[in-house]
């Protein structure tokens, strides 16, 4: 039951890049090797949706991304699915607000990171007792990747969060493209995340170095 620094959490989410084997036209692990190549700095495996692979398949393609991630020195975090972190030694561990308490995951996982999502003031304050080491906050903008995404926030919470000094490491996500990461940085996002800016392109590699500048750009001392 580790305590990260909140700076080591804080310096990991930049730019966090998440894909299941459904995100992407191109190969997942060509895609994820681009973009480690480029600069992401944690991971997400988020293998849920059409088509999404189940049992030993999803067990194999973690583990290959997982040592993907590790040979590049990058954390490697598993959505949702506990019994998978724990199988392949994950990094860490994402979960939302239907996925069960926190504070049970966070029992369960010993010394890994745990992340929540949350959509408003109450969720992020309740995630932070509970023991998350970051929060996601989002949609940001507008994504067709989730389906059932909540309601878009624009950089509202990010702000409202910062004028509250709530203090928990926040990554913003939903929409997230290398035009407008500045902004959610300004906002007072620690990081970004995004799922199709990166799995969709045609040159990973390109868009991740491309956001990874964005995110620079935004950086507040
Ligand atoms: N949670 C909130 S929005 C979202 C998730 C998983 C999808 C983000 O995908 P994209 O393609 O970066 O908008
Ligand atoms: N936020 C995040 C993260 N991941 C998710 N899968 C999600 C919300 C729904 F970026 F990691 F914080
Ligand atoms: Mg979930």
């Amino acid at each position: 039951m580790t305590n990260f620094n909140d700076q080591y959490i804080r310096d990991l989410l930049k730019v966090y890049f998440i894909m299941g084997s459904n995100n992407s036209v191109l190969d997942p692990e060509h895609v994820l090797t681009e973009a480690l190549k480029a600069g992401i700095t944690v991971f997400q495996f988020r293998e849920k949706g059409e088509e999404a692979l189940t049992g030993s398949e999803k067990t194999a393609l973690a583990t290959k991304l997982k040592n993907k991630c590790h040979a590049y020195n990058v954390p490697f975090i598993v959505n949702d699915d506990v019994d998978l972190a724990l199988e392949i030694d994950a990094d860490g561990i994402h979960i939302g607000q239907d996925d069960g308490k926190a504070e049970a995951v966070k029992k369960k996982i010993g010394n890994k990171i745990l992340g929540v999502s949350a959509h408003s003031l109450e969720e992020v304050k309740a995630a932070k007792i509970e023991g998350a080491h970051y929060v996601g906050i989002g949609p940001v903008f507008p994504t067709k990747t989730k389906k059932d995404a909540e309601p878009v926030r624009g950089t509202c919470l990010l702000q409202e969060l910062r004028q509250h000094s709530i203090k928990i490491p926040v990554v913003g996500i939903g929409g997230i493209t290398s035009m407008n990461a500045e902004d959610v940085m300004r906002a007072g996002a620690d990081g970004v995340a995004v799922i199709s800016e990166i799995s969709l392109a045609s040159s990973p590699f390109e868009r991740a170095s491309v956001l990874a500048d964005a995110v620079k750009r935004g950086m507040q001392k």
